[in-house]
């Protein structure tokens, strides 16, 4: 299903009045402490963020999943869901595959559809935490890092694949996350784990075409419950290092153990030049993949601000790659990462608000609470009206949850792909 356009502005106009009664009023406000608006809602426009392919159905737990009724069933509606978001919101102008859930089989028919949606494919995946069907090896005990030389070798083949499934789609990085680790002590050896995990992320980028970027993605428990290869952003940036120019860290926010600086995690990187992809959720415990700003938008916000920063000061960094990486096991998946689209815009346009020069004159000056002051200004300014003039002139919805539903959407894919329709891949 697509989302008519005059059926859209339709629902637009039950909110246009309002808007523009606050955009003014907060435009005003804000032209008058010096900040540039055009610029502002030209950051946002230019905002774009990954959905990934296996956060369109319902997710689950180890306890049972519970089914949301007209799930996409293959890629072409998993492209389809992700247009619906785009439509709507005019920021989720990316998808994010997953290999081997989401092999195209018709690449030409698959990159048209996505065009057609304004859709460009995003980094690819790979899995190594499965074992896939008539597959040699088993990755029970690890891969990347498996004491096994032909394990190791299979999974490097498969990103080897992975690489040349996302090149005939035009994606331009891998991201690689591994569950190898140990659940108990003394069950792996440390340094010949991470060994094998250097020599094989090698091999890996050996094969990486020059165009294309290597994300590494860290993570520091779960599934394994005693060590992870990679647990740390540290262990990632010195592969990273290992590997070469092309090799990033990228930062998922779930993947910190409780009371993290993750803003400062951010700002090393991005001094050096390392920070290469980001998958944005929120958590209250561990990799919790909620939704976006859910829990801790102040924390969002303050990475926000050195996402900002780094994105303003540090050319020795590339243009991360954003993603979220969520899942939902009560909401609408699709209403869900509206929310999150709108939490992540959120937290952009408070951080871009903060005015960098006087927080640099505070800080020289060590006042404290002036420094405060500053970023708390921000953070406390109702930025939606912005984010509403940002869609509006992109032509997307004021409100995307209000038109979602006043248009009926998920009714229509009910409709269209039936009530038990299972999301694939998951
Ligand atoms: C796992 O915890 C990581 O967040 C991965 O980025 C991702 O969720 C996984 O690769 C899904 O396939
Ligand atoms: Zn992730
Ligand atoms: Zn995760």
């Amino acid at each position: 299903m697509r989302i008519d356009k005059s059926r859209l502005d339709d629902a637009n106009k039950k909110d246009e009045a309002r808007h523009k009664d606050h955009f003014d009023f907060l435009s005003n406000q804000l032209t008058m402490k010096g900040c540039d608006v055009e610029s502002i809602l030209k950051k946002l426009s230019d905002f774009q963020v990954a959905i990934p392919s296996w956060a369109l159905g319902a997710g689950g737990t180890r306890f049972g999943r519970f089914g949301f009724q007209g799930e996409p069933s293959n890629l072409e509606q998993k492209i389809d869901d992700v247009g619906i978001l785009h439509t709507l919101t005019k920021t989720a102008g990316a998808i994010s595959l997953h290999i081997p859930w989401d092999v195209p089989k018709d690449y030409s028919a698959i990159k048209e559809l996505a065009n057609s949606h304004d859709i460009i494919f995003d980094a690819v995946n790979s899995n190594t935490f499965q074992d896939q069907k008539n597959a040699k090896e088993s990755y029970r005990f690890g891969s990347l890092s498996n004491t096994n030389r032909s394990v190791r070798e299979q999974a490097i083949q498969h990103n080897t694949e992975v690489i040349q499934i996302g090149d005939k789609l035009g994606s331009k990085s891998l991201t690689i996350w591994l569950a190898d680790g140990s659940n108990f002590p003394g069950q792996s050896n440390f340094q010949t784990a991470l060994q094998h995990t250097e020599d094989s992320l090698k091999d890996i980028y050996k094969t990486l075409p020059n165009d294309w970027k290597l994300f590494i993605e860290y993570k520091p428990y779960e599934p394994n419950f005693y060590s992870t290869v990679i647990q740390d952003w540290g262990t990632s940036f010195m592969l990273a290092n290992a590997c070469g120019d092309k090799a990033y860290t990228l930062v998922d926010l779930g993947h910190h153990l409780p009371n993290t600086n993750i803003e400062q995690i951010v700002s090393t990187l991005m001094l050096k030049g390392k920070l290469g992809g980001f998958h944005f959720n929120d958590s209250k415990y561990g990799d919790d993949d909620s939704t976006v700003g859910s829990v801790k938008p102040y924390s969002l916000f303050l990475i926000f601000n050195a996402l900002v920063y780094g994105m303003e000061n540090n050319p020795q960094n590339p243009y991360p790659a954003w993603m979220i990486d969520a899942s939902h096991n009560i909401k609408d998946p699709l209403e869900d990462l509206i929310q999150s689209l709108e939490a992540i815009q959120e937290a952009y346009a408070k951080a871009l608000l903060v005015d960098q020069k006087l927080l640099t004159g505070a800080q020289q000056n060590h006042d404290v609470v002036k420094c405060q002051e500053i970023l708390q200004d921000a953070y406390r300014t109702d930025v939606r009206p912005l984010l509403e003039k940002a869609r509006l002139e992109s032509g997307g919805a004021i409100n995307p949850i209000n038109a979602y539903r006043s248009l009926q959407v998920r009714e229509n894919l009910i409709d269209e792909r039936g009530t038990d329709s299972v999301a694939s891949g998951l």
